[in-house]
C-alpha cells in the first residue's frame, strides 16, 4: 500500500533487471546472467546465482522476465502480498 520502503526495493529490483538484462528485450537469459556474474566478479557464487536463476523461470523457457523475477524476489524476501498464496514452492 504505497510504503516507500517498498517503493525503494521496486527501483532497487528494476535497476537490477535493467543490468541483467543486456540486450534489453524485457527477458534476462541464461547468458545474460552468466555475463553480469562474470562482470560483478562474483565467480564464487556463481552456481548459487544460475541456481537461482532456475528458480526464477517458472516456466523453464530459458529466461526470466520481470514478472518471473520479482514473484522469485518477494518469495525469497518474504513480501506478502495479501494475495491467495497458494503456490507456494
Ligand atoms: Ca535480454
Ligand atoms: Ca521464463
Amino acid at each position: 500500500m504505497g510504503m516507500p520502503k517498498l517503493e525503494a526495493t521496486f527501483e532497487t529490483l528494476v535497476d537490477a533487471f535493467v543490468f541483467l538484462d543486456k540486450n534489453k528485450d524485457g527477458y534476462v537469459s541464461r547468458n545474460e546472467m552468466a555475463q553480469a556474474i562474470s562482470e560483478s566478479g562474483e565467480r564464487s557464487s556463481g552456481g548459487i546465482v544460475m541456481k537461482r536463476f532456475e528458480e526464477m523461470d517458472w516456466d523453464k523457457n530459458g529466461m526470466v522476465k520481470f514478472k518471473e523475477f520479482l514473484f522469485a524476489f518477494t518469495n525469497w524476501v518474504g513480501i506478502d502480498d495479501e494475495e491467495e498464496g497458494e503456490e507456494k514452492v
